[in-house]
């Protein structure tokens, strides 16, 4: 298991990083025989397979698409000579969900968690100016120990089917670029990075981990290349004057350079683009460099045609774009944590993000959707198994702290997606959770998490662990929808009337509210699926919002249309994008631009 994820890979004096993606050679292991048969070292009967994807869209056939259990890649690649100064670093942005990877035919990592970072040193593995061999034994089972949490039914005839507690497409593969690194031995680990501001002047405060016993420098660069601060110290502070801050949509970047010397020779660099800004929650506001705003924008998935979960740089240039357009200024990275372009795009345009870790489905139900608001109770964190999920939950929150600490446009973490959270139980599940976060961030960022219908004012026991309050309210759709909306409109006021009465003095913000819309369908007046309904639903949710002050922020549900499993509350997928799964508006998407671009 990692102890820290490796610095996402860039090229300079000291490193070298080569993308692995492209065509690798893939095979169901649907008996769990790879291994005692030698597939690490040889497939004997694979296809072919690109390299980021997931697996499922590319199949004609069903049981390839809805493919359960373990599975493998293999390919051959190139490893430059190296120095004994050197490590050799294989680095996958991801393996969904659990992967075990062999180099040349030995183990060289095991990890859990589909959504963030698997790095594994494979210096003593490998050989340089030769072709070698990597080889992941892959598993896209879900339990109740996983995030996301499921289960996995076994048919009859022997074939596993995975049965997501959760409303998306269960997505598998190496869905992220893989690289292999070259670093110097002596290296830079990781850093942090933390601001004070103050009038027009800023102090950045900074501290690096490395390996060897070498000096450190640090030097930060403002958008024209000139130097702002510098400083020596493997910890310390930058002061910078007349700061140019990071600021919600008006982004901007200065580049921390950080040096590591030994004996008056340059061991290692790294750069970094980091943005100068302070996030805060006072009362019921939200501050960003002390001025309060308020949130507009999305739940997201990454989800498209064909690639399913598979990073795309057009798509993610396309959703911004998309964003920017609708005057959007935030997304959730609903349900788990992103690839890691997408916080690099945020950066550089502005977007604040909450970031999600992959704790979904802790509720036993399909249909989360449906058994909210129905006082549905499943006991969920009573189970013997509840240990093991905590801890899992707590290791990927910190890798997740851990990779995304640096980027301005993360201005909170959410723990957690609509769990139970009216027993005893949960409530100390949480506190946990949360009290090992909360010495994990640097920047001391707020914690958050989204909570369902169930969670009442009266009886949600996690409530209190949050800094600010992440609703997701379906008045108007699964409770009381179409001819009923009037009653939504009343019930939804009734319930925020209870949370103002109890005076927390915090933020609220709807992290999902939306209607399932098709876009060929119209009615006048509206019935429940076409396009007029889903106008005239958040213009009711935007005359609930626009009534109580402690809200301070709107994320619909969703952004796009995305894949789910089958059923029969889902046509082909879940329909609440305010755009197309091809990223086409559907005509709410004018309704939120008005609204948002004043
Ligand atoms: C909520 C979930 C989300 C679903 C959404 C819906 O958080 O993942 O997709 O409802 O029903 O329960 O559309």
């Amino acid at each position: 298991m990692l102890k820290f994820t490796e610095l996402y890979p860039e090229n300079n004096q000291k490193r070298s990083s080569f993308l692995l993606d492209g065509m690798w050679k893939f095979q169901f292991d649907s008996s769990s025989a790879g291994k005692e048969n030698g597939w690490e070292n040889h497939l004997p009967n694979p296809v072919s397979m690109p390299v980021p994807s997931s697996f499922a869209d590319l199949f004609t056939d069903h049981r390839s698409r809805d493919y359960c259990g373990d599975f493998w890649y293999e390919h051959d690649f190139y490893v430059p000579e190296f120095t004994e100064n050197q490590r050799v670093i294989l680095r996958f942005g991801s393996i969904t969900h659990r992967a075990v990877v062999y180099v040349n035919g030995k183990e060289a990592a095991a990890h859990e968690g589909g959504f963030l970072p698997v790095s594994a040193d494979v210096t003593e593995f490998v050989t340089g100016g030769k072709m070698n061999h990597v080889a992941v034994l892959a598993n896209n089972e879900l339990s109740e120990t996983s995030l996301p949490c499921g289960a996995v039914k076994v048919m009859q005839d022997g074939r596993k089917l995975a049965k997501p507690y959760f409303d998306f497409f269960n997505y598998a593969g190496i869905q992220r670029s893989v690289w292999l690194v070259i670093v110097p031995q002596s290296r830079i680990l990781d850093f942090d990075t933390d601001y004070a501001v103050s009038g027009n002047d800023a102090e950045v405060h900074y501290s690096v981990k490395h390996e060897g016993t070498g000096t450190v420098r640090v030097t930060l660069s403002d958008e024209d290349g000139n130097e702002a601060a510098s400083a020596e110290g493997a910890s310390g502070v930058l002061s910078v004057r007349d700061a140019h801050l990071w600021n919600v949509r008006n982004a901007y970047l200065y580049t921390l350079h950080i040096t590591l010397w030994e004996d008056g020779e340059l061991a290692d660099e790294y750069h970094a683009r980091i943005g100068i800004r302070t996030v805060a929650v006072e009362g019921t506001k939200i501050l960003v460099n002390g001025k309060p705003v308020y949130l507009k924008g999305f739940g997201k998935h990454e989800d498209f045609e064909v690639i399913g979960r598979g990073v795309s740089l057009p798509v993610i240039k396309r959703d911004f774009e998309c964003m920017k357009w609708t005057g959007a200024n935030c997304f959730r990275t609903s349900h788990y944590p992103y690839a890691e372009e997408w916080y690099q795009f945020a950066d550089e345009e502005g977007f604040l993000i909450i970031d999600e870790i992959a704790a979904v489905g802790m509720m036993r139900s399909t249909h989360n959707f449906v058994a909210a608001g129905t006082g549905h109770y499943t006991s969920f964190f009573e189970a013997p198994t509840v240990p093991q999920l905590l801890e899992n939950h707590i290791r990927q929150v910190e890798e997740m702290i851990t990779r995304d600490k640096n980027h301005p446009s993360v201005f909170a973490f959410s723990l957690f997606n609509e769990p139970e959270t009216i027993s005893e139980f949960a409530g100390n599940y949480f506190r946990t959770v949360f009290e090992a976060a909360r010495k994990m961030d640097p920047q001391h960022r707020p914690l958050t998490g989204a909570f369902e219908k169930n969670s009442k004012p009266e009886l949600c026991q996690v409530y209190p662990v949050c800094d600010f309050i992440c609703l997701n309210r379906y008045y108007g759709w699964y409770i009381s929808g179409g001819p009923e909306i009037d009653e939504a409109e009343y019930l939804f006021r009734d319930e925020m009337n209870r949370w103002a009465a109890k005076e927390l003095n915090v933020p609220f913000v709807f992290t999902e509210f939306g209607t399932d819309t098709l876009g060929s369908e119209h009615k006048l007046p509206s019935v429940m699926w076409t396009q007029e309904y889903q106008n005239e639903y958040y213009e009711m949710n935007f005359r609930v919002f626009d009534s109580y002050d402690f809200i301070q922020g709107e994320l619909t549900w969703n952004f796009a249309d995305f894949q789910t499993s089958e059923g029969i509350f889902r046509v082909n997928g879940n329909k609440k994008g305010v755009f197309t799964r091809t990223r086409q508006p559907k005509e709410s998407a004018f309704i939120l631009k008005k609204r948002w671009d004043n």
